[in-house]
């Protein structure tokens, strides 16, 4: 059997930051290279300067160390690919094709790489949204995360590429900021209410979204890219779930600890893509194929990111 080598492409990212960190954890520094577009100096271990869409490049880094198994985290989310959206449909497609070219050709044992909830359109149901329903995103990144999950299962139906997929719902994280996605706000709302300022939040207070504490979502991801091969049914990409809430009930559990804190509503261009996705999602197949189930509900994540964040504070 070959080594495990791990490439995580945007290990710099909100993502993979954490995840880097985890499968350092799991396999040994060594076997894992971190990759970002950026030049870096605080990640320890192996770290290369590398940008996806650059295929030469990425081919050539694969053979040469010998990978297995490549994470492709770099993306544009859905409100900065609302903004950009040729940039964004050329990174989130054409990097995923690169990868899975590659990892055909190369004969990789395993790609793992994200979906969204932001594949659900307006016309999937808005409450427990199954894994097989009616589909129609209207975002360019939900449109990008669509596709990517129908090429996924082409590669692995046509060239027996072992690529797994999570549709993960916001993420929320204390270690990394996130950039550009819907919800954010679930992120920033916590620095605003740690510094004592009034948070004004881009979504409306009944906006209800499915989310996710970090360490639940680097727990999916390292627990299905172990399952073994035949209970990985689902080649598009898995519903994953763990908890939804709206900002009004983000802002009521903070304001359980820190009476103080206060928020304002000014909805942008961002709405829009909320009332898009739906509000909660079912996440049965997960559960059944490979054991699946969270671990933080609100509560129990807000107490530990305010814990965290005060602690990196002092
Ligand atoms: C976003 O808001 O764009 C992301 C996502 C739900 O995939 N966090």
């Amino acid at each position: 059997m070959k080594p495990v080598k791990i490439l995580v492409i945007g290990a710099l990212g909100q993502l993979g930051t954490e995840l880097t960190a985890a499968l350092r954890k799991q396999h040994g520094s060594h076997a894992v290279i971190a990759a970002d577009r950026h030049t870096q100096d605080t990640v320890q271990g192996p770290y290369v300067q590398l940008d996806v869409l650059n295929f030469g490049a990425l081919a050539d880094l694969v053979r040469r160390e010998k990978v297995t198994q490549i994470y492709l985290l770099a993306a544009m989310l859905s409100a900065s690919g609302e903004q950009n959206i040729h940039a964004a449909w050329e990174l989130n497609m054409q990097g995923l094709i690169h990868v899975l070219k590659i990892a055909a050709a190369q004969r990789l044992d395993k790609v793992f790489w994200p979906s969204s909830i932001a594949v659900f359109g307006p016309g999937s149901p808005k409450h427990l949204c199954p894994q097989d329903t009616f589909i129609q995103p209207n975002t360019i990144y939900g449109i990008s995360k669509r596709s990517g999950e129908y090429w996924c299962n082409y590669y692995f139906e046509k060239h027996g590429v072992d690529v797994r997929s999570l549709r993960y719902p916001g993420l929320i994280s204390h270690s990394t900021p996130p950039g550009g996605g819907t919800t954010d706000y679930a992120v920033d709302i916590f620095y605003k209410a740690l510094d004592g300022q009034t948070f004004r939040c881009f979504l409306k207070e009944d906006t209800c979204l499915p989310m996710m504490y970090m360490p639940d979502a680097v727990r999916a991801t390292l627990e299905l890219m172990e399952a073994p091969k035949e209970q990985v049914r689902v080649r598009t990409s898995y519903n994953l779930a763990a908890m939804s809430f709206s900002p009004c009930d983000l802002a009521a559990a903070i304001r359980e600890r820190l009476p103080a804190f206060d928020i304002q509503y000014e909805p942008d261009y961002r709405q829009a893509i909320a009332d898009s996705w739906p509000a909660s999602i079912q996440d049965a197949s997960a559960r059944q194929d490979w054991g699946w189930k969270p671990g933080y509900d609100l509560n129990a994540m807000v107490t530990e990111m305010l814990q965290q964040l005060q602690e990196r504070r002092q």
